[in-house]
Formats: C-alpha cells, sequence, structure tokens
C-alpha cells in the first residue's frame, strides 16, 4: 500500500486525484488538506484521521507519514509542503507549480539532501518526464512545452484590452481551477512552466521551447540529438499524469477512453505570438536571471490575478504589473525559507503598488 497524503483535496487536481485513489486498490489515502473548505466529509468517507483546512501543512504531513505526497495547493501557499518533502525524501507529486518556481534552488537542495523522487503531475512536464526516461540531459537537444494558447489566441493586443474575467475563465480545452485558467489566457501558466522545466529536468532555458498547439492531445515532446522527437499524446484529462504520478513506476490503469486516432484528430502547430503573449519570454528572463526573481515573477502573477478577477485591473495589467514588479524586484537568492518567503511578500507589496497605479492612469 502506498500512503497518500493529498494537498488542496477540493480543487480541481484534487477531485480528480480523489477519483484515482479510490479506484486505485494500492493507494491509501492517509491525509488531507484544504484551505477553507470543509474536508471532513470527504475524510470521515474514506476513514482518514488526518485532515485540516488551513492551518500548518508540515504539521498534518509530520503527523500522518505519508509514502507519497500530492501537493494540489494552488500558489505560494504550497511551498513549505514541497519543501518538507523533498527534504524528507518522501516521494513528491507535483502539482503546485508555482512552489518550483519560486523555491527552485532551495528545491534543488532539499531534493539533493532527501534523495526522494520529484515526480511532476504538470501534464506538459509528465509528458516530458516520460519521453526523457532512460536518457542522459547529454542526448537532448531541447524540450518542447505545448500550449493550447489559451481563450485568446489569434486575438491581438488591441483585441484583448476589454476582456471580462467571464471570457478569460472559458478556456477552450482544459477544465482547471480558476487562478491556472487566467494563467493559460495570459500565458503566464506557460512561462511558469518553462521555468518548472528547468528545475525539473536540468536544462538551460535556451533547450526549453514553447510551441502553440491548439488541440492540446500532444502534451510535449523531447529532441533527441540523433533527430527523432518523442511525443506524448492523449486527450487532455488531467486524471492521466496525475495517475501516473501515483501510480510511479508502475503504470496502473484507468477508465480513460483510449485516443481515437481515426476520428479526425488534428495536430496542428503554430508560432507563440510574443508581442500580444509576452509573459513566457518575462519568464525566461526571470529564469535567466535566477535567485529570487522567478518567485517575484509567481508573487507578482498572483497578486495581478486576483486583482483581475476582482475587477481591479485590465486583462492587460496582468503582464504590465508584473513586468513592473519584476524591475523594481531585489533579486539576490534567498538563502533559506524565510528569506524566500521575505522575497514573496515584497514582491507581492510592490504588484499591490503597481496595480494601483495601472488603475489611476
Ligand atoms: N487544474 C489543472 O488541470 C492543473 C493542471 C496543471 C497544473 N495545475 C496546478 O495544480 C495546482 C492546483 O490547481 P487547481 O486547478 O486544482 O486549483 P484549484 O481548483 O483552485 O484548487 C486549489 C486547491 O488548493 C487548496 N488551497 C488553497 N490554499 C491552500 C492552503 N493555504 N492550504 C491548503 N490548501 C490550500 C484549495 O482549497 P479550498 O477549496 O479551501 O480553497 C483547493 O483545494 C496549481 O498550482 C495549478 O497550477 C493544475
Ligand atoms: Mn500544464
Amino acid at each position: 500500500m502506498k500512503r497518500i497524503a493529498l494537498l488542496g483535496a477540493t480543487g480541481s487536481i484534487g477531485r480528480q486525484a480523489l477519483e484515482i485513489i479510490d479506484a486505485g486498490p494500492e493507494l491509501e489515502l492517509c491525509a488531507l488538506a484544504a484551505g477553507s473548505t470543509d474536508v471532513s466529509g470527504l475524510a470521515v468517507e474514506r476513514g482518514v484521521r488526518n485532515f485540516q483546512s488551513g492551518g500548518d501543512l508540515v504539521a498534518l504531513l509530520e503527523a500522518c507519514e505519508p509514502d507519497l505526497v500530492l501537493n494540489a495547493v494552488v500558489g505560494f501557499a504550497g511551498c513549505r509542503a514541497t519543501l518538507w518533502a523533498l527534504e524528507q525524501g518522501v516521494t513528491l507529486a507535483l502539482a503546485n507549480k508555482e512552489s518550483l518556481v519560486a523555491a527552485g534552488e532551495l528545491a534543488l537542495t532539499a531534493k539533493e539532501r532527501g534523495g526522494g523522487l520529484l515526480l511532476p503531475v504538470d501534464s506538459e512536464h509528465s509528458a516530458v518526464f516520460q519521453c526523457l526516461e532512460g536518457r542522459t540531459v547529454e542526448e537532448v537537444v531541447s524540450i518542447v512545452l505545448t500550449a493550447s494558447g489559451g481563450p485568446f489566441r489569434g486575438r491581438s493586443r488591441a483585441e484583448l484590452q476589454r476582456v471580462t474575467p467571464e471570457q478569460a475563465l472559458a478556456h477552450p480545452t482544459w477544465q482547471m481551477g480558476p487562478k491556472i485558467t487566467i494563467d493559460s489566457a495570459t500565458l503566464a501558466n506557460k512561462g511558469l512552466e518553462v521555468i518548472e522545466a528547468h528545475f525539473l529536468f536540468g536544462l538551460p532555458y535556451e533547450q526549453i521551447e514553447v510551441i502553440v498547439h491548439p488541440s492540446s492531445i500532444v502534451h510535449s515532446l523531447v529532441r533527441f540529438r540523433d533527430g527523432a522527437a518523442l511525443a506524448h499524446l492523449g486527450y487532455p484529462d488531467m486524471r492521466i499524469p496525475i495517475s501516473f504520478a501515483l501510480g510511479y513506476p508502475d503504470r496502473p490503469a484507468t477508465t480513460i477512453q483510449p485516443l481515437d486516432l481515426a476520428s479526425g484528430l488534428t495536430l496542428e502547430f503554430q508560432e507563440l505570438d510574443e508581442e500580444t503573449f509576452p509573459l513566457v519570454s518575462l519568464a525566461r528572463e526571470a529564469g535567466r536571471t535566477g535567485g529570487s526573481a522567478p518567485c517575484a515573477y509567481s508573487a507578482a502573477n498572483e497578486v495581478a490575478v486576483e486583482a483581475f478577477l476582482g475587477g481591479q485591473l485590465c486583462f492587460l495589467g496582468i503582464a504590465e504589473v508584473i513586468e513592473r514588479a519584476l524591475a523594481r524586484a531585489d533579486t539576490s537568492a534567498a538563502r533559506d525559507l524565510g528569506a524566500l518567503v521575505e522575497a514573496d511578500t515584497a514582491a507581492r507589496r510592490v504588484a499591490a503598488e503597481e496595480v494601483a497605479r495601472i488603475e489611476r492612469l
């Protein structure tokens, strides 16, 4: 039996993970956590004694002694849990990309000390992980992250001036929580994923490509030095990468329908319009700057997305806030979690100032 602690159990990933765990004879739930939604019903139904809404995730993890932590919390709030699992050498199935983006260097050090596994749940990274299995970095030319392009693919900047949260929340291919759905509309999600890939796979930024692929069937590719490119295909269904991470190294069966190749699947790829969607190149810049620049990028994005959803910031203002916050951020490296929390707090403060400034224009 694999004992699983599920953090972010009430979210989009969390609910799909519960479905996989409930159906998996080898998987046992040992803890459940959410931010504020009551999880006692979910816990009691499954005989789980360790559960909480809000509070200290590390205390919960210490009490339940998991074999695997599935971190499906949204945002920087998942940071301590990520670092704890890596430090303890407990297998970490990571959906909470913001924690790896913000704490990348600290996370790699913790992973080295802990000696455990870090399994990506993000679909692109799960795809890359699978295409890379058994290969060395020397054999890899680049990885290619696919992006659906979000609901505003093909639009110009002028056309994005007045889009509403409701329009931005209507994602064409994926059903996800509100924060990542907005991130997909601005392409900040792909920016975060470029940084996430850098830390997961140890590749420099010039070896991490992004390509737009509207149907989201190819989840990502790896190009090898012999000219071959390996891709991972499937319907856009997060239960596949969740099941892969929870079952690893096995590949358990799921009830997900097989890819119907004869039904008119189209595998179309397009270049990203970096002018309309500047947040991928801004993420690369933050990644290359290193230190706490990725943390500032992610923190400013969280603040800007919340302001957009709350009607205090226009859609194009999101990228503007992040750019200005990054320009003002102290990007020196955080030596420990305390320093990282300070960097995150400072970036949030600056981003909030920029939200107010942009709205006064
Ligand atoms: N959804 C996807 O398809 C998808 C795909 C790839 C990657 N991801 C990543 O997976 C993560 C989760 O995304 P999501 O779409 O599942 O988000 P979501 O639907 O908004 O769910 C977020 C979950 O985190 C919990 N949470 C928030 N703050 C918390 C805290 N301080 N302590 C404990 N739990 C907390 C929420 O609890 P409450 O119910 O109490 O608010 C909820 O259970 C994000 O990092 C996202 O980028 C998601
Ligand atoms: Mn993704």
